[in-house]
């Protein structure tokens, strides 16, 4: 492994210099003009994560100067997380492409024009669309902020192959809410008594206001208890770690609602009137008694029962978080456990109450439609299978199975590959799979910087223009509805885009015009917002000039679909459904029952390898920014933690470097001992691995868990199965 050192970040520094002169910066040159130039502050919206908080941006002399938090909007109440400064530096990080760019070789490529760009890549599209019709073309993206330009393109080639990362990130709760609940909801932490967090850390897998709301309740006297096999951030500032054995939550969760039922705790009336399918869940789980899940979970049966009886003394001012990553992409059971958490939730009668589960408040915002609109085509089936009857009918077709695609490329039955805002060559599962996307044979990355997928599959490079350097369409920003003002937050243009890089919208209409597709993306950026914004009472030049605005005109006294009269859940009981139809239609059970994990580490030296988010860094986004990966440095941030005790069976010590090897691919990395974490897992922070050449900060830092997962799908969700995997660990040469 390489290990980051000081000399490395001086090398970093020094190219950072060298390469900033092309970016036309150089800090003292512009110092030196900057002198007595103007301070102007400018609104945007963050995006170094799914938040997208507000923050106010101080241009000097047209050059980004400081940031800081917007105090009105929602999600960070003026707070900026490290990751927020580190993005907000990284406009000028020299890693960044600044003009398309055409593969030449394995690993070169030429600055080309953006004319020639879209000539070639319109030539070879519509060359593929005539030869293999549009279902060949696939958009991969993040999601969903590309959607809308996306959809365009789709529709007029004649493609349904819209695709996003989520299978990477939550699809088991997704999934699970919507055939359960029709809806979602969340925590109302701030007035909540009692709180139970497992496999979701707000700490590390950061939410700035929802953390200030944890710690409002803590203040107030609140009890808070994280069920994690690692003690996590959020952990260290509960009541009460937990560790349990990664992969066996849905034991635990069983026995939580074995004791709720069998004790009587649970909402007589609530259940009654508003779940459907209570003895269908209770007779196939009778016998998940605590005892039986303290020998799967390592978690005593006194205090499953402990923390059944404090849930139910609690409700309706008790939850448990209905999680986020942590355990929603993770396991062959992640959908049992994701319907779990609905099934302990309505058990707890907790739904639409304050202090347990609220919807959140929202605004009803106008559609954009584009004047002119491609004529409807034809489509075939999803070429993923998603949502497709026979193949993965129950996964949601809005979010797709990304890591199908480079299986579907090598076949031949994926022919051009548009990836935008999304990288699944370090995100997806098992990186050298993911390479064979460039066997389709037209791959185009829009990209800021030279990510994996960028560097070692895509023929073009479209690099898009910094969120500080471009508007966006607007979006709702939601708090709870019986106490927050729901908002509305636009990204706006802060400074000018740099170089040779352009935002999505017009790199849409240069590629639409090579196609004959150019009628359709007459519009602007602003002709969307205003469509938006137009059943509310609010200009556009409003709205820019606040960049967050909230809505007052809301009554904090909503009419909720589960309470009073008749049960009216977008469900087909309307009910909260205990059995999901669908899963029972395509073969799976239709309400949870126990599944262990895939896979289970057995031998002296073999270990479930888990992951997760550290608080100063974004996926892998963050990696190649210097000043955060001095944090990293500084706290040896790299290391793979294990088990004290089972490091010291196998003659292990923290600084160690260990071999880790999994079926398919064996890294080195240095480890941290400890007694913080349960003894059937190591646990590797998701931040690093990086493979790309050009991004140098990151390149060959640390490790990364894909490295090590196969691209196995769960068949109801879709999702990766991102910790089914056993490694061997042994001590290295090092
Ligand atoms: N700093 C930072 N913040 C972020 C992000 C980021 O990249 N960095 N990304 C944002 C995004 S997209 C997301 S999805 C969220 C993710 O937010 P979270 O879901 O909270 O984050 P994770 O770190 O993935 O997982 C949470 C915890 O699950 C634990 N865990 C792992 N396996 C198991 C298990 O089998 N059982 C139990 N009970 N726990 C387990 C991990 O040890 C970890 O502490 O964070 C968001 N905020
Ligand atoms: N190794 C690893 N894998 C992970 C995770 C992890 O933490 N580590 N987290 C998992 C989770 S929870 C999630 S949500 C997914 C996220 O997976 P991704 O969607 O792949 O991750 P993003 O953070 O959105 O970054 C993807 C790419 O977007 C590009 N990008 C960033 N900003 C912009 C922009 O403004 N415009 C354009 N056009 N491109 C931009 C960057 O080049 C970056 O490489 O990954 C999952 N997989
Ligand atoms: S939480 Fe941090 S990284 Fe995410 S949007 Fe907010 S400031 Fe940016
Ligand atoms: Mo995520």
């Amino acid at each position: 492994m390489q290990k980051i050192s000081r000399r490395s970040f001086l090398k970093a520094t020094a190219a950072a210099g060298a390469a900033s002169a092309s970016l036309k910066f150089s800090f003292s040159d512009f110092a030196e003009a900057a002198e007595d130039a103007p301070v102007e502050k400018r609104h945007t919206l963050c995006n170094g994560c799914s938040n997208l908080c507000g923050l106010f941006v101080h241009v000097k002399n047209g050059r980004v100067w400081k940031a800081e938090g917007n105090p009105i909007h929602l999600k960070n109440r003026g707070k900026i997380c490290a990751r927020g400064h580190g993005m907000v530096a990284d406009i000028y990080n020299p890693d960044r492409v600044t003009q398309p760019m055409k593969r030449v070789g394995e690993d070169q490529f030429e600055p080309i024009s953006w004319e020639q760009a879209f000539a070639e890549i319109g030539e070879q599209l519509t060359d593929i669309v005539d030869r293999y019709t549009g279902d060949s073309v696939v958009w991969m993206e993040h999601g969903v902020r590309g959607k809308d330009y996306a959809d365009i393109l789709l529709d007029y080639i004649g493609s349904p192959n819209y695709i996003t990362h989520y299978a990477t990130c939550f699809t088991a709760k997704t999934n699970v809410w919507a055939n359960m609940m029709g809806t979602n909801l969340y925590g109302d932490h701030e007035n909540s008594d009692y709180m139970l967090f497992v496999g979701r850390n707000f700490a590390g897998g950061i939410l700035p206001n929802g953390m200030q709301k944890v710690l409002k309740a803590k203040e107030k006297g609140a009890k808070i208890v994280v069920v994690d096999p690692r003690c996590c951030e959020l952990a260290k500032v509960a009541d009460e770690w937990i560790p349990i054995r990664p992969g066996t939550d849905l034991a635990f969760y069983l026995a939580i609602a074995h004791v709720i039922i069998e004790e009587d705790l649970k909402d007589r009336k609530f259940v009654r009137e508003y779940v459907e399918n209570f003895d269908e869940f209770w007779n196939a789980n009778r016998n998940c008694t605590p005892e039986w899940a303290e020998g799967i979970t390592d978690i005593p049966a006194d205090k499953i029962r402990e923390i059944a009886r404090d849930l139910a003394k609690h409700a309706p001012r008790s939850f448990l978080e209905p999680g986020y990553h942590g355990l929603n992409a993770h396991y062959k059971n992640s959908v049992q456990q994701a319907q779990m958490n609905i099934v302990i939730n309505a058990l707890l009668g907790n739904m639409y109450q304050r202090g347990g589960l609220l919807p959140s408040a929202s605004i009803e915002l106008g559609q954009f439609e584009p004047e002119q609109q491609p004529p409807e085509k034809e489509m075939g089936p999803r070429i993923d299978g998603a949502g497709e009857d026979g193949k993965y009918a129950t996964v949601e077709a809005a979010r797709g199975i990304p890591q199908r695609i480079p299986q579907l490329a090598e076949e031949g039955e994926v022919r051009a590959i548009f990836v935008y805002h999304y990288n699944p060559l370090r995100t997806g599962p098992n990186p050298e799979y993911q390479k064979k996307m460039k066997e389709a044979d037209l791959v185009v990355s829009i990209p800021i910087d030279w990510n994996e997928t960028s560097y070692h599959t895509a023929d073009y490079i479209l690099p898009e223009c910094y969120f500080m350097e471009r508007a966006e369409p607007p979006v709702t920003t939601a708090g709870h509805v019986t106490h927050d003002y729901p908002q509305l937050a636009m990204r706006t243009e802060v400074v000018e885009p740099m170089e040779d890089t352009k935002p999505l919208i017009d790199i849409m209409k240069g590629l639409a015009k090579e196609i004959g597709a150019e009628e359709y993306f007459d519009f602007t950026v602003e002709d969307q917002a205003r469509a938006m914004i137009e059943p509310l009472d609010i200009s556009l030049e409003q709205l820019k000039e606040a960049g967050c605005l909230e809505f007052r005109n809301q009554s904090f006294d909503p009419e909720f679909p589960l309470s009073g009269g008749e049960p009216a859940l977008d469900t087909p009981s309307g009910k909260v459904e205990f059995s999901v139809g669908i899963y029972k239609a395509n073969g799976f059970s239709g309400v949870p029952r126990w599944i262990p994990p895939k896979v289970i580490p057995r031998e002296e030296d073999e270990f479930r390898l888990i992951h997760g988010k550290q608080p100063w860094h974004s996926h892998h986004i963050t990696s190649n920014n210097p000043y955060l990966m001095e944090i990293t440095e500084m706290y040896d941030g790299t290391r793979m933690w294990i088990n004290k005790e089972r490091a010291d069976q196998l003659g292990i010590e923290t600084g160690d470097t260990v071999v880790v090897e999994s079926e398919i691919a064996t890294k080195e990395i240095e480890v941290k001992a400890t007694e913080l974490l349960h003894p059937d897992c190591v646990w590797v922070p998701s931040a690093y691995g990086g493979f790309s050449e050009k991004a140098e900060t990151a390149y060959g830092v640390g490790i990364n868990y894909n490295d090590f997962v196969s691209e196995e799908i769960e068949p109801i969700a879709g999702s990766v199965m991102g910790q089914e995997v056993i490694v061997k660990v042994r001590k290295g040469e090092k």
